[in-house]
């Protein structure tokens, strides 16, 4: 099934439809997306890493989960296929396509869906929408970088604290220097390197055509994310899509923080998920590169509308007594697009 989750697209796999030997589905995915050329002539990606994406879904062994989700990307212009990164997005799609392939039965007028998510071993919880007991696309909900609107599908996320790490903060310190500059490394489901865009001479506001122009920055990005991949326990990155570098500038529409994300090699063109509560959470903590420039508020449960080049991206967090973020939610909408078969 063909998905657009969030403000990304991709293919959504039954487990049991792919080869299980992982060279063997990584040749036939490379072959579906029409990687490794920047253009994906031959296949359905759209030659964009945001639609260059894939879920594997299955139904879960694991007590309370109802499927467990691996999500794979396809890389454009190499003929790699990494499983070292989540993605939030594609995640708001996981809960429609278990409910459309008959993996959880549909219950009232919302269904909950209990996500482990393979890449880092959490769950997440997303609730459908399921009048009459049929997934429904349909709705009102808009979210930024989507036109229109749809049946909204929130997400839920609890401990997602050292997702791939093992700490939310791997070097202990809410800054640090790396390669000459200032940055939180920060993992709160997404491994982040937070940067003040003023630090690398751009403001933090430019488009993402911009951005993706100025390989100036782009080769200066890499330099600092490639030695901080090595202080963040993620080994050598050169192959890797994280960490993602989040340049932050105060907000200039309300929000909490303005976020420019390169993931890692292109700017995006809104946020990742999980990339937005990792930040969100930066902003948090003081000290920290983002707190510096945030506006964040105060008491148990914070609103963070992060701003991006399509609009902002809020993430609720709930913070426990000891002032850490235990949850955060944040509100997607997901929309199938097309079901068949696709030739390898
Ligand atoms: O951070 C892009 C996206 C993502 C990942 C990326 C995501 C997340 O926008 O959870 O959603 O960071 O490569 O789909």
């Amino acid at each position: 099934m063909w998905m657009r989750g969030g403000t990304s697209k991709g293919g959504y796999f039954l487990a049991e439809d792919l080869p299980a030997d992982r060279e063997a589905r990584d040749v036939l995915l490379l072959r579906i997306m029409g990687s490794p050329d920047t253009r994906q002539i031959d296949g359905l990606g759209g030659g964009d890493p945001l639609t260059s994406k894939v879920a594997v879904v299955r139904r879960s062994a694991r007590p309370g989960v109802d499927v467990d989700y691996l999500f794979l990307q396809v890389f454009v212009d190499q003929a790699m296929v990494s499983d070292a990164q989540n993605c939030g997005n594609i995640l708001a799609g996981v809960g429609p396509f278990a409910i459309e392939r008959g993996l959880v039965a549909a219950a009232g007028a919302t269904t909950d869906v209990a996500i482990y998510m393979e890449n880092t071993g959490q769950v997440a919880v997303a609730t459908v929408a399921t009048p009459g007991g049929r997934v429904t696309y349909a709705g009102a909900a808009a979210i930024d970088g989507v036109p229109g609107a749809a049946a909204p599908v929130p997400l839920l996320f609890r401990d997602t604290a050292g997702s791939t790490c093992g700490a939310l903060l791997p070097t202990g310190n809410a800054a640090d220097m790396v390669a000459g500059t200032r940055v939180t490394l920060i993992d709160n489901g997404m491994p982040c390197i937070v940067i003040a865009a003023t630090d690398l001479g751009v403001t933090g506001y430019e488009d993402r055509d911009t951005l993706d122009a100025d390989r100036g920055l782009k080769a200066r990005l890499e330099v600092i994310r490639r030695a901080a991949g090595a202080v963040m326990n993620l080994g050598d990155v050169a192959d890797k899509s994280v960490p993602k570098i989040m340049l932050v500038a105060p907000s200039r529409a309300g929000g909490a923080i303005t976020v420019r994300s390169f993931i890692p090699h292109r700017a995006h063109a809104s946020i990742g998920v999980l990339g937005a509560v990792s930040v969100a959470t930066a902003c948090l903590l003081p000290g920290s590169v983002a707190a510096a420039l945030a506006v964040t508020g105060s008491g148990p449960v914070r609103t963070l509308a992060v701003e991006h080049p399509t609009g902002a991206l809020s993430a609720v967090l709930t913070l426990d007594g000891a002032g850490n973020v235990a949850t955060a939610a944040l509100l997607r909408t997901a929309r199938k697009l097309f079901d068949g078969s696709v030739f390898g």
